[in-house]
């Protein structure tokens, strides 16, 4: 372990330390990429102590890796949990906490701005087991305690929302999910633990898309979830070794590497898409602009209770439509019209007909996702830089 009084230490000083310090096993500054499946045992009867629960050891890598085991502590000391999983997707992440709470018959209330591929989770796979997935506006608080029933197994929110940016209210979604005994479920992608820490806030699990932010470029699909020890325990020990959406050594330390710089690029991150906001509020071909940080934002107090800060992505309504939208995306330079967000690269997409494109027409109205609906994920490039070509490429658009 590291010297350091983790309890003591600031954020960016965590994300560099508290993953543990040296390896143990052979004293490496950076842990090893413990390319393994199998790992071996120094007796037939260590073995069968390790498989009965009463030793500790690492058996096979579906069940667990010492990459990964830094991984897993290094987000829950960031996350404030007791305990964190590693998945091979932010969908694997979501997909077995979910499986993990339900069973035929029961249901899950949930906020209705979603990733798109959660949604179609929600609204297609779960139902064919039986699994019935309310999905209401988040922002009005009673639309919560208004479905919940004695099926319910969960919330799930998302905070801010992917891809409108959406705020919804931590503290007291938390509070109604504990007066019906059932947990709280917070997908913190977009801020990561650097801006806000659902957990503290009275979530009792948080799940993330590693494959963004944490990973940070763009070369790793990745998902964690992190609660409570005995819940990840047996979240590890049925779902995970059973379904089997393992991450893998190489991508567990290619995590650990992206925690280490957290902290700096979520600052920069967060910089460059303020600024980014504000010239495009200001752009008279653009009609409205979400950013959390604004004050033009319908949640910005509630964003600025709840947040440190405010992420990086920047979602705007260009007049002309769609057209307009596609001739903004086509001429674009810097930023790589690609889907993902939370990379080094800025990246700019069509949600209504990308990310989001499992949506019906009617949903997508319903949660303000328009046809001439952008998003952008703002990278650390220099913010003079991303203005420039944002402006270029405005300057082609006919609204
Ligand atoms: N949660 C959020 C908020 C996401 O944005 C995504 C992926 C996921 C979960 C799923 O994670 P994955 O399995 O992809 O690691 N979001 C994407 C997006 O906006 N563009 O491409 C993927």
């Amino acid at each position: 372990m590291s010297k350091l009084n983790l309890k003591k230490a600031q954020f960016a000083t965590l994300c560099v330390h508290g993953s543990g310090g040296v390896d143990q096993a052979t004293g490496a500054v950076s842990i090893p990429i413990y390319q393994s499946s199998t790992f071996a045992f120094q007796s037939a009867r260590a073995g069968a102590e390790i498989f009965a629960g009463e030793r500790e050891g690492y058996v096979y890598t579906r069940i667990g890796n010492p990459t990964q085991t830094a991984l897993e502590r290094e987000i829950a000391f960031l996350e404030n949990g007791e305990a964190g999983l590693a998945f091979g997707s932010g969908m694997a992440a979501i997909s077995s906490v979910i499986f993990s709470l339900c069973k035929s018959g029961s249901n899950v209330v949930a906020s209705n701005t979603l990733y798109g591929g959660t949604h179609q989770f929600f609204m297609e796979t779960l139902p064919r087991y039986e699994i019935e997935v309310r999905e209401i506006d988040g922002t009005n608080l009673d639309n919560f305690t208004d479905n919940i029933d004695e099926n319910t197994r969960c919330i799930y929110i998302e905070t801010p929302a992917n891809p409108t940016l959406t705020i919804i209210d931590i503290k007291n979604c938390a509070k109604i999910a504990h007066k019906h005994k059932i947990p709280l479920i917070v997908d913190n992608t977009f801020p990561t633990p650097y801006f806000q820490r659902p957990l503290d806030l009275g979530a009792d699990i948080v799940v993330h898309s590693a494959t963004k932010y944490i990973g940070g470029h763009g070369d790793t699909v990745a998902g964690l979830a992190i609660g409570k020890k005995d819940y990840i325990d047996e979240l590890r020990g049925t779902i995970l070794r059973d379904i089997g959406g393992i991450i893998s050594p190489l991508n567990a330390w290619l995590l650990v590497r992206g925690l280490k710089t957290l902290a700096v690029r979520m600052e920069r991150h967060e910089e460059n898409a303020l600024e980014v906001a504000k010239y495009l509020t200001l752009h008279p071909k653009v009609k409205q602009v979400w950013f959390p940080g604004l004050t033009t934002h319908p949640q910005h107090q509630l964003a600025c209770e709840q947040m440190s800060g405010f992420g990086g992505i920047v979602s705007f309504e260009i007049k002309g439509g769609r057209k307009a939208g596609e001739k903004l995306m086509n001429s674009v330079q810097l930023f790589t019209l690609a889907v993902s967000l939370g990379d080094v690269d800025s990246l700019i997409e069509h949600p209504g007909s990308m990310t989001h494109s499992t949506y019906s027409a009617e949903d997508l109205e319903k949660v303000c996702i328009s046809e001439g609906f952008v998003r952008l994920s703002v990278g650390i490039e220099d913010r003079h830089d991303l203005i420039d070509d944002l402006s270029q490429a405005l300057k082609r658009v006919d609204t």
